[in-house]
């Protein structure tokens, strides 16, 4: 074997837990025996005994000093079954995935693996073992453990995601055995510099030895998109400089072959011509960007004034009544609406037309607010299809697949758009929208921004600068909206950073340098505001008390917080003292279900807040947006919320 897809296609190493041992392994021999059957042999993958123990989360109710470690020896045994199945099947390969390896790992953990792979050796003999790791480098000490356990004959690692590993192995192999060097992106969508690839490849079969490097995909492809042929969309230029997971094939096997002399020579130059067009394309740079980036680092951006200071600036001018009443951006999402951005997309209706509809929607969802007595309002956002597209669209450097599906968890998939050059805003995004939906209500309107940080998380990114750079482009770009958002009378302006918490390396080493640049790119956008223009931020998943200094530096005024549906976890972080001077609004209903909270349980839920929150910062506000829910859930839930809200103002007041 000289190449090899980290197999493809299956599940996430998350989401293969939940099935791997169960329904999985049924599965996977139905899947090898058909495949084998049709003459066709793979190399069957599982999820690593150990990685399995490691990601997996202890049922509820179970003591949290309880060592899930500890049922090493009760998984075992299914292994060996499932290990003896394989073989009479005819395996004769094996993979198991410990993606665990890249972690900080405790050397109680490290020992785990060599404790599971001897107790394993036995039942893999015969058979050809592959250990893979995936999705960024390993320590020192994983290294070492990963390449002396017993019964393996190869070792797989992500060459793309940091240096160590390579070095690694320049500093020792164990002599004899396979190394599955992962040398192209499974996580992205950029052709791989073959030429380069080439000489890694090279150097490390003159540290392994002849025929003993095994050219790899750097991890699973469920990461891409899956094919360029039918892109129809992107310009040839573009997709010259791309690779979905059917051109990584490719790639792996001109690569494999290369290694063995017989080098496809067009094939090489032809990609090599791609790359020079690249690096050298005017699409992909643009100067004025990058001096505008380069002159942010090293400096800070935050506004002047404290945000206690400026809160009271904005009250002053707001006028709002304690525990204001908000929602976090999208109303729903109808039928009739997407038919009518798809039409318009399609050229089908003109745009006097779809510029009424929107109009005449956004007014609906104003007077739905009004009436409700919703303090701070939204647009609802019905111009827009998704966070990130929306802006994508408008923003130079992004460019759009017509079919570069990814799974997301389950059956949810995402089309994450393309960033190919440095990013400039050409003209306003939002604030023709804004303008119009604030001139229909005195409230205050809220303008809706997706962040620099949650944008390049939910994109394909460059390669060929590092991401904070990317970050820091968008930023500006953002800047300039958040400003022209201000300039055209919008006082309220929530900037969402949803990925804040996802981006997050999984090395702790690295996870100070990526919240500086994260936290710092979200302050770039609105430092240049003044104090009575309050912003908002929203996050998704609460649990992010590890870095609750982290959110308190973005210094934004308002921060909401997908919440109800683990509060306890996140007014822990305020219980145990952390002090919070800001707005908060942790989501005081889960908008994820249809079910319609009574206004006593919202109460309830604010009480609770206000057991660890000033009420002069809380906020009531559902938990997200209401783009997948209906009108006929959503009504009657807010009216419940806001009737919570004015009930505990009233205790409030009365009890002074
Ligand atoms: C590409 O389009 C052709 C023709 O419509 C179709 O048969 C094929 O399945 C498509 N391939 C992919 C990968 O979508
Ligand atoms: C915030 O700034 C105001 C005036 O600018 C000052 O009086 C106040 O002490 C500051 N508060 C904090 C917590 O620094
Ligand atoms: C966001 O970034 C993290 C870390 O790189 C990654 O695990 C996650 O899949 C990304 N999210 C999306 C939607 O790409
Ligand atoms: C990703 C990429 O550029 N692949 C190209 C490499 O060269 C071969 C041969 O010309 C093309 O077929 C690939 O599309």
């Amino acid at each position: 074997m000289a190449s090899h897809i980290v197999g493809y296609p299956r599940m996430g190493p998350k989401r293969e837990l939940k099935f791997a041992l169960d329904f999985g392994v049924l599965f996977l021999m139905s899947f090898y025996i058909f495949l084998l059957q049709l003459g066709i042999e793979t190399v069957p993958v599982l999820i690593g005994p150990v990685s399995y123990l490691l990601l997996s989360k202890p049922a509820k109710g179970v003591e949290k000093s309880f060592s899930l470690l500890s049922l090493i020896d009760k998984i075992l045994p299914v292994y060996k079954e499932v290990i003896a199945e394989l073989k009479a099947a005819g395996a004769t390969w094996v993979q198991f995935d410990e993606p665990t390896l890249v972690l900080d790992l405790g050397s109680h953990q490290l020992q785990a693996f060599t404790h599971a792979y001897s107790e394993l050796e036995s039942t893999l003999s015969g058979l050809q073992v592959l250990v893979e790791t995936y999705f960024a480098d390993v320590t020192a000490e994983a290294y070492k453990t990963l390449t002396s356990l017993n019964g393996v004959s190869g070792f797989g690692f992500d060459l793309i995601r940091g240096t160590k590993s390579l070095d690694l192995i320049k500093g020792g192999f164990p002599s004899g055995k396979l190394l599955f060097a992962g040398v192209v992106d499974g996580r992205n969508i950029w052709a791989n510099d073959l030429t380069s690839s080439l000489h890694i490849l090279q150097a490390l079969e003159a540290i392994v030895g002849k025929d003993k490097v095994v050219v790899s995909t750097s991890c699973s492809l469920l990461h891409t998109a899956v094919d360029l042929v039918n892109e129809t969309k992107l310009d040839k230029e573009l997709k010259s400089w791309l690779a979905f997971a059917a051109q990584k094939v490719l790639e792996v096997n001109a690569l494999a072959k290369a290694l063995v002399g017989q080098k496809d020579e067009a094939f090489f130059s032809s990609n090599a011509t791609a790359h020079a067009s690249r690096k050298s394309s005017p699409r992909v740079t643009n100067e004025a960007v990058q001096k505008a980036a380069a002159a942010l680092k090293g400096s800070d951006h935050r506004r002047a004034t404290n945000v206690s200071a400026r809160l009271d600036a904005q009250q002053k001018k707001l006028n709002l009544p304690l525990l204001p009443t908000t929602t976090i951006g999208s109303f729903p999402q109808t039928m009739d609406l997407r038919r009518v951005r798809r039409e318009y997309k399609a050229k089908k209706i003109s745009e006097d037309d779809y510029v009424n509809s929107i109009k005449e929607e956004i007014s609906k969802v104003v007077k739905i607010q009004e009436e409700l007595d919703i303090d701070v309002l939204v647009h609802g956002e019905p111009e827009r299809n998704d966070m990130v597209e929306y802006f994508g669209e408008q923003l130079s450097g992004f460019a759009f697949t017509v079919n570069g599906w990814v799974q997301s968890y389950g059956s949810r998939c995402v089309k994450p758009p393309i960033i190919y050059g440095d990013v400039s805003r050409p003209k306003a995004m939002t604030v023709f929208w804004s303008s119009i939906a604030q001139s229909m209500t005195k409230r205050p309107m809220k303008g809706m921004l997706t962040g620099p940080v949650t944008i390049l998380n939910w994109s394909f990114v460059r390669n060929d600068q590092p991401r904070h750079e990317t970050c820091y482009q968008i930023a500006l770009a953002i800047k300039d909206e958040v400003e022209d958002l201000e300039k055209a009378g919008i006082t309220v302006i929530q900037i969402d950073e949803a990925a804040l918490r996802e981006g997050l390396p999984l090395r702790k080493s690295e996870q100070a340098f990526y919240l500086d640049w994260a936290v710092h790119s979200f302050r770039i956008t609105n430092c240049g505001v003044q104090d009575t223009t309050q912003i908002h931020t929203h996050m998704c998943y609460s649990n992010f008390n590890d870095i609750i200094h982290s959110i308190i530096d973005m210094d934004a005024d308002v921060i909401t917080i997908e919440n109800s549906r683990s509060d306890e976890k996140l007014l822990s972080v305020f219980r145990e003292g952390v002090k919070y001077g800001a707005g908060i609004g942790p989501g005081v209903y889960d908008i994820h279900s249809p079910r319609i909270p009574s206004t006593e349980e919202i109460a309830d839920r604010i009480n609770k807040m206000l057991a660890v929150l000033e009420s002069n910062i809380l906020w009531v506000n559902p938990d997200c947006g209401l783009k997948t829910r209906k009108y006929s859930e959503v009504k009657p839930a807010l009216s419940n919320m806001v009737a919570a809200a004015k009930l505990i103002r009233t205790q409030l007041a009365s009890a002074k």
